[in-house]
């Protein structure tokens, strides 16, 4: 699995984090028919195909031109038979009947309707589905089911949290989030990750990373923030989450764990005056009819300790696919151990510090590559 091949001279490594993927992806039609793939094998916790998709749509994605037939996929990495498969057929019939029966499938499409809903993960959508539940009316109006306070909020505010958020609207939501943690504290780094930071226009969550110069002085902050928000009638649902962080522990190769620091899990209520989409002469012709002036946006506030704010900084950036594949190339070809909090050296058996993400791609022996260069 491990083949390479060049591309204009260029290497195709089978690790994301040595290709540079931007958002430009020729490959659109391939790509999504096999994340489709890769959702359903989540859903029904097939970890071997759910990577081996994975992984194949990665590769696609970082391809600076369109496969128009499977040849021009020879060589590559991770072109195993069964994707080999599925490309000739979207290639020559336009469509894969494998990805329209998954599409087609009941399961399928009931966990992937009651996952869309905050707090509701797999376990819960899978208990729905076995009491026979197929649509959210049936799950709101079952009498024998106790909703969590997350997922009240979430049924709540569904229609506002299934739209995806705006680049405005998530500039919009730092703003609020900047004027609340500098009023606070003034020398607070406050930082968009996740796919904004990753340069997407869209997203389904606005994820920050804050950090304070100087020693301990973030521990109180985001209690004060809440508690702001809460005077302005600003939080819709919250959870704060304290951090569990110790210093001593090493790096876990589990990347859809959660990491160790403090965090809150919120709802915010952004005010549509505040974002600025550019069509503010449309909005005003509207606004008499409006009766609800505002818009429920999901924030993950992330609060780590400065010597580890760079590694938390590269974890959160994301995509999922390029953390995964940090850690594997870390684990297998540095023996060392990367997460959200720390770079351990298995060899030197010593914790590599790092100030900035540079430091950590140098520590790795990689190539920096921008956050825009890492939509993989
Ligand atoms: N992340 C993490 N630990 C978590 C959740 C996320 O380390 N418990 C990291 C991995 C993700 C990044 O943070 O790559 C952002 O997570 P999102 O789920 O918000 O993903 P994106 O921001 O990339 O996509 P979206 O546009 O859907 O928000
Ligand atoms: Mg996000």
């Amino acid at each position: 699995h491990s083949a390479t091949r060049d591309i204009g001279g260029i290497r195709i490594s089978p690790y994301a984090c040595q290709r540079r993927t931007t958002l430009k992806n020729y490959n659109q039609k391939l790509t999504d028919a096999f994340e489709i793939l890769v959702e359903n094998y989540e859903f029904n916790e097939n970890k071997e195909f759910c990577l081996a998709f994975g992984r194949a749509a990665s590769m696609l994605k970082c391809l600076p031109f369109t496969v128009v037939q499977v040849n021009d996929t020879e060589g590559l990495p991770w072109m195993g038979e069964q994707v080999k498969e599925i490309t000739e057929d979207i290639l020559e019939e336009g469509e894969s009947s494998k990805v329209k029966a998954v599409l087609n499938d009941e399961n399928y499409r009931s966990i992937k309707l009651f996952t869309s809903v905050f707090g509701v993960g797999l376990k819960t959508s899978d208990k729905w589905y076995k009491m026979g539940l197929r649509t959210l009316e049936e799950v709101k109006c079952n009498k024998n089911l106790t909703l969590t306070r997350m997922q009240k909020a979430g049924f709540l505010y569904y229609d506002d949290l299934i739209s995806s958020v705006s680049k405005a609207e998530a500039d919009a939501a730092t703003q609020i989030v900047q004027d609340t943690v500098w009023k606070i504290l003034p020398d607070a780094v406050v930082t968009l990750t996740g796919g904004f930071r990753r340069g997407k226009q869209a997203g389904h969550d606005v994820d920050f990373l804050i950090t304070v110069p100087g020693s301990r002085q973030e521990e109180e902050l985001l209690h004060t923030v809440i508690d702001i928000w809460k005077t302005q009638e600003l939080l819709l649902y919250y959870d704060l989450i304290e951090s569990t962080f110790e210093n001593t522990k090493l790096p876990s190769r589990k990347v859809d764990a959660l990491d160790h620091f403090q965090k809150c899990f919120a709802i915010l209520k952004v005010h549509k005056e505040r974002v600025n989409e550019g069509s503010a002469v449309q909005s005003k012709v509207f606004a008499e009819e409006e009766t609800k002036d505002w818009k429920a946006i999901r924030v993950d506030l992330v609060v780590t300790p400065f010597q580890h704010y760079a590694f938390a900084l590269l974890g959160w950036t994301g995509s999922r696919q390029f953390e995964r594949d940090l850690r594997r190339y870390a684990t297998h070809e540095k023996k060392m151990m990367l997460d959200n909090h720390a770079l351990y050296d298995k060899t030197k058996k010593i914790f590599l510090s790092a100030a900035n993400e540079e430091e950590i791609f140098s520590h790795l022996g990689l190539d920096y590559l921008e956050p825009w260069e890492r939509n993989a």
